[in-house]
């Protein structure tokens, strides 16, 4: 990203204002070159940071040398940054942000930004002979996550530090992130994903700040010399949680947060006993199996395996995050009662749940407050953050497994449990059968532990990530629980980081919005409205073309390198770009390319406009219906893109390996937004918001956050179809829906046809039965209902697309219009409503 140069924006002579509406003539401006001292200062740094960082010779240095010792360099700018900071050391209040995943991606490109040293950077290593793209390309990806919710939390970290305000993100270093996905003849093959292999340039070991997490024993009663009863866990085993730390820098340097990673270490290396008794194996058995808990991310974002694994990894990085804020609290404060003013900890999701218990056991069992008292902290500080409500998604543990790992906090649980209960019905606000219904304990299917329900009561605020999807968990999931307390249930909608996602993967549209509305659009989002005065203009609708082309024929590169398959930078590109899951159709996607390609070949002759599909995401290794959507996709891509009855008009690929980079590569080349999950189902969606953010025009649902982006931009700025969320629920009511809607969609049916005669499956006709059993059988996501409005919609895009001149308008008024999804708005709300934490330096 060329900051400096962007920061120089409105010093250029000739910036047209945004309220000007005049033809946009603003030649491209002269590049402002960084000073030649600081480029001399950053290239000495490298070179030093080369030599005796990484005891390398510029004469034999890799690309991920130079990038290690750019990184080393840079970070030592950071740590100025700190150390320069206006921010209190002990600020009134601080964030603590608990998350199993954050999803960051690289981190050279954003230091560089918020550092204000890109273009230094990139001049430094010119000097050296060195190009600062390929040092960028050797960053591994840091993918700490599965998909939304993970990158969310990476994009909550940089927007509270650029507000300054006082945070930590807490997580797990995982050794393997997520799975790398290969694709071979159409399937997904997973392997190891490895970011750790040459070390990790941003992080500090902290081996000073450790603490032991305990698993299984027994409690044990010890009477109090005033009589009273003490509980002490005496776990069988404990397990060493070892921080590391990485600098979270805010936008102009201005503030530094840290996220800090645990990485599971065993208490003692080896067991010398066993060891000098020759069994060498046995003797690093324990190593093994305490390592094991930060070894790898669990990639499936839908069904939880229920492991045990998983269990210890929740409960590993819950605690160990837990003692640390309480140490932190204690040193700084004293009196653990004064925590709700002090500390702030919001749950991501249920992972971290298991805080509930584990909070009450250190207030109660290690520091001696009363039962009441420790509560009253608790339900204070604590809150908590939903992100689905897929029924299969919501997490329970068994209770016979919680009373074997963690046996204090399964009792902890009972006693919340029984005085939740016995309070509700001393009320007699519910009768005895709608107890069942907000107990902890779910008895339906042997007995097991709520965990969504453990953070409700929990916590004192609880949010939903769009206006619908709070609306939802209030009438469904929650409405029993929702009903004994109607305020705690708020509203969050999502937001993504402009700084990555707008100025470091987008600087060319970001440097025309310099340009055009000035260089304060960098600091303040909304100045992205100044756009919409240019949305009409012949020159300026040219130049934002041509931005988009340049970043097409980019793409166009990656995905032929990685799948051979040639794309024409000159066709409308319509990109979805997700995991693969059911409810987000990407079925109903390939069904439609399946219907345009018989649709193509019966009509040669008609205007057909040029069309790219491009499908990435990787499915969970267990979930056997997203491999076969992949497979299908390949499949069909193979078909169509070898048939010339349709070449220069549709093509169709499936890039390997979705990751925050490739995301970074594709989103700035999109033309159209998929965002097409049945109604009700997609909480929020957050690569809605980066797309339309980047000019991409939606076709979707009314789902999850896509109501909001049509408010905000307009219905004549993006194509709506389908069932709403009150329809399909009515529809789902009335079985038999998808046989009578193929019946009545001739095209629907010849697709599905073309399908299971084996059409994309040579030889193989079955290949598809179970996508075909599902969509024809129950259809549960409803793609049969919605499939011909969907076609008629993607019509009217084919049409929009032919005249230019409003396709750009519309373009332009989508990111014009986008500002109010930036993270910071979303941090600013948290901040103001659930936090109560003051914004801004000084905090
Ligand atoms: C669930 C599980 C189940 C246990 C195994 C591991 C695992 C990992 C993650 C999850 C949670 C999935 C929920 C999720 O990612 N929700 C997404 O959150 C985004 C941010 O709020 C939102 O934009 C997406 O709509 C929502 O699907």
């Amino acid at each position: 990203m060329l900051n400096e140069d962007l920061l120089a924006g409105d010093r250029r002579s000739g910036a047209t204002h945004a309220d000007d509406r005049q033809t946009f003539r603003v030649p491209p401006a002269p590049a402002v070159p960084p000073s030649e001292d600081a480029v001399t200062l950053l290239r000495d740094a490298i070179l030093n940071k080369l030599a005796y960082a990484l005891g390398r010779t510029p004469a034999t240095a890799r690309d991920r040398d130079w990038f290690a010792a750019t990184a080393l360099a840079l970070r030592d700018r950071v740590v100025d940054a700190c150390l320069a900071s206006p921010a209190p050391a002990v600020p009134n209040k601080r964030v603590y942000y608990l998350s199993a995943e954050f999803l960051i991606g690289r981190l050279l490109s954003d230091m560089m930004g918020n550092l204000g040293l890109a273009d230094t950077a990139r001049a430094a290593l010119a000097q050296l002979g060195v190009d600062l793209d390929a040092v960028a390309g050797a960053e591994p990806d840091a993918a700490l996550g599965n998909g939304g919710l993970g990158r969310l939390a990476a994009c909550f970290m940089e927007s509270l530090a650029s507000l300054a305000i006082p945070a930590y993100g807490y997580g797990i270093r995982y050794d393997h992130g997520l799975f790398r996905q290969l694709i071979e003849d159409g399937v997904q093959r997973e392997v190891p994903e490895t970011w750790l292999a040459e070390g990790n340039p941003w992080e500090f070991e902290r081996p000073e700040a450790a603490c032991s997490v305990g698993f299984g024993g027994e409690v044990a009663m010890t009477v109090q010399p005033d009589g009273s009863i003490r509980r002490v866990w005496r776990p069988a085993e404990t397990v060493r949680a070892v921080p590391h730390d990485t600098t979270v820098l805010g936008w102009r340097a201005k503030h530094v947060n840290v996220l800090r990673l645990w990485q599971a270490r065993a208490e003692e290396p080896v067991d010398l006993g066993r060891f000098n008794g020759g069994d060498h194996v046995g003797a690093v058995a324990e190593r093994s199996r305490a390592e094991a808990i930060s070894r790898v991310l669990y990639p499936s974002d839908s069904t939880p395996a229920g492991h045990e694994l998983r269990l210890r990894q929740e409960f590993f990085f819950t605690s160990a995050s837990l003692q640390d804020l309480v140490r932190r609290h204690v040193a700084e404060r004293g009196d653990l009662r004064s925590l709700p003013d002090h500390a702030a900890i919001q749950l991501n999701d249920t992972h971290p749940a298991i805080a509930v218990p584990e909070l009450m056991r250190l207030l109660v069992d290690e520091h001696g407050l009363s039962w009441e008292d420790a509560w009253h902290v608790t339900t204070h500080t604590l809150a908590y953050t939903n992100h689905t409500l897929l029924p299969e998604a919501l997490e329970t543990w068994p209770v016979e497994l919680m009373e074997r790992l963690l046996p204090r906090h399964m009792q902890i649980i009972y006693l919340i449990n029984w005085m939740h209960l016995e309070s509700l019905s001393k009320h007699g606000r519910v009768d005895a059968g709608s107890l069942a219904a907000v107990s902890l304990i779910d008895e339906t299917h042997g007995k097991r532990v709520r965990m969504g329900h453990l953070a409700f009561l929990g916590a004192r605020r609880v949010n939903g990530v769009s206006a619908l999807h709070t609306e939802l968990m209030r009438q469904t999931v929650f409405a029993p629980l929702h009903a004994l307390d109607t305020d705690k249930i708020v509203n969050k909608t999502n937001g993504i980081t402009f700084r990555r996602w707008l100025h470091n993967a987008n600087p060319g549209l970001t440097r025309l919005a310099v340009e055009a509305v000035g260089a304060r659009v960098l600091d303040d989002p909304g100045a992205l409205d100044g756009l919409a005065a240019f949305a009409e203009d012949a020159g300026f609708q040219a130049r934002y073309a041509a931005v988009r082309r340049g970043r097409k024929e980019a793409l166009a590169r990656v995905v032929k390198e990685r799948t051979g398959i040639r794309l024409d930078p000159g066709a409308l590109f319509d990109v979805q770009i997700k995991r693969i899951h059911e409810y987000k159709r990407q079925l109903l996607n390939i069904l439609e390319t399946v219907a345009l390609y018989q649709a193509i070949l019966a009509e040669p002759h008609r205007d057909w406009p040029a069309r790219v599909k491009i499908f990435a995401g990787k499915a969970a290794p267990s979930y056997h219906q997203a491999k076969l959507i992949i497979r299908l996709a390949s499949d069909v891509a193979k078909r169509v893109n070898a048939d010339p009855a349709v070449a220069g008009r549709l093509t169709v690929a499936f890039v390997p390996n979705y990751s925050v980079s490739l995301a970074e590569a594709i989103i700035p080349a999109a033309d159209l937004s998929e965002q097409i999950s049945t109604a009700g189902l997609e909480a929020s969606g957050t690569g809605n918001m980066k797309l339309a953010l980047n000019g991409a025009l939606t076709i979707g649902t009314l789902d999850g956050a896509n109501i909001e982006i049509k408010e905000h931009v307009g219905d004549d700025n993006i194509f709506i179809f389908g069932l709403d969320a009150a329809g399909v629920q009515a529809t789902k009511a009335e079985p038999g829906y998808a046989a009578r809607a193929i019946a009545a969609s001739p095209r629907l049916k010849a697709a599905l046809d073309l399908i299971a005669s084996g059409g994309f499956s040579p030889g193989e006709p079955d290949r598809f039965r179970p996508l075909l059993d599902e969509v024809t059988g129950p259809d549960r996501y409803l793609l049969t209902v919605d499939f011909d409005d969907y076609w008629r919609a993607q019509r009217a895009v084919d049409a929009a697309w032919r005249r230019p001149h409003g396709w750009w308008r519309a373009a332009i008024l989508n990111t014009a219009r986008t500002a109010w999804f930036s993270s910071d708005r979303t941090m600013r709300e948290y901040a103001e409503d659930i936090w109560r934490v003051r914004v801004g330096p000084g905090a």
